[in-house]
């Protein structure tokens, strides 16, 4: 069992339509939260860490690394995502500098990092609690609209380990189509949109390299 630092964040994105809360609700799921955010993500000029699929971003006052559980593979697995998110700015700095090949610094403010891009999330959070007998703690959906305009859903669950993430995936296609939101190609989010909006080199950059 390869268990890896930190849990496994497996993840669908939808595109909303207007009756899908009462659509969630109808399928036993609940408000938990509703909450809004601002993502600061930094890269080096070169883009090296987003062409290698590494997104750093300051959530609030909160560093956080979104990164493929499976060094040198992608996130993206058909429509679904299978990332694993650090938030200790030690392991950030870590794993940070070994990808740009330089002595890890004190701070990450000391590597040659540029923010590339800032929006502010508003999002509603529901809670599927778990079936008897299912293999998950709980499902998460979130509605998420953003600063810009756009506004995306995502179906998540997590796991610990990479021999779970094939059922998790099984499990969020399964809510996504209870839902009648199934796409069987990746609906973008909100930075893919971001990015094709704001920094178009930067997106054919990504495309290119198959991170998007
Ligand atoms: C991993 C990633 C990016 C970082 C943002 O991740 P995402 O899950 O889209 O954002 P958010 O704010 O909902 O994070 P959460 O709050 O759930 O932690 S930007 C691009 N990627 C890669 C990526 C991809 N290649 N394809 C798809 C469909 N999504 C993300």
């Amino acid at each position: 069992m390869s268990r890896s630092s930190g849990p496994i964040e497996v993840e669908r994105k939808f595109v909303p339509g207007p009756g899908v809360e009462d659509h969630l609700r109808s399928m036993g799921a609940e408000l938990q939260d509703e909450m809004v955010f601002q993502d600061s993500y930094y890269d080096t000029p070169d883009l090296r860490l987003t062409l290698a699929d590494l997104w750093l971003r300051r959530r609030g006052d909160t560093w956080e690394l979104k990164h493929p559980p499976v060094r040198g593979a992608r996130g993206l697995t058909g429509a679904s995502t299978q990332y694993q998110e650090l938030n200790c700015e030690s392991e950030i700095r870590r794993r940070v500098s070994e990808e740009l090949g330089v002595p890890c610094p004190p701070s990450l403010e000391n590597l040659d990092l540029e923010e590339f891009a800032r929006f502010v999330t508003t999002r509603r959070r529901f809670l599927l609690s778990p079936q008897d007998g299912s293999d998950f703690k709980a499902v998460v959906v979130d509605l998420d609209t953003t600063d810009f305009g756009f506004a995306v859903g995502e179906v998540e669950v997590l796991v610990q380990t990479q021999e779970e993430v094939q059922n998790a995936m099984k499990k969020v296609e399964d809510i996504c189509r209870q839902l009648g939101v199934l796409s069987e190609s990746p609906v973008p989010g909100k930075m893919t949109t971001f990015l094709q909006r704001n920094r178009v080199e930067h997106y054919r950059q990504l495309l290119e390299a198959h991170v998007l």
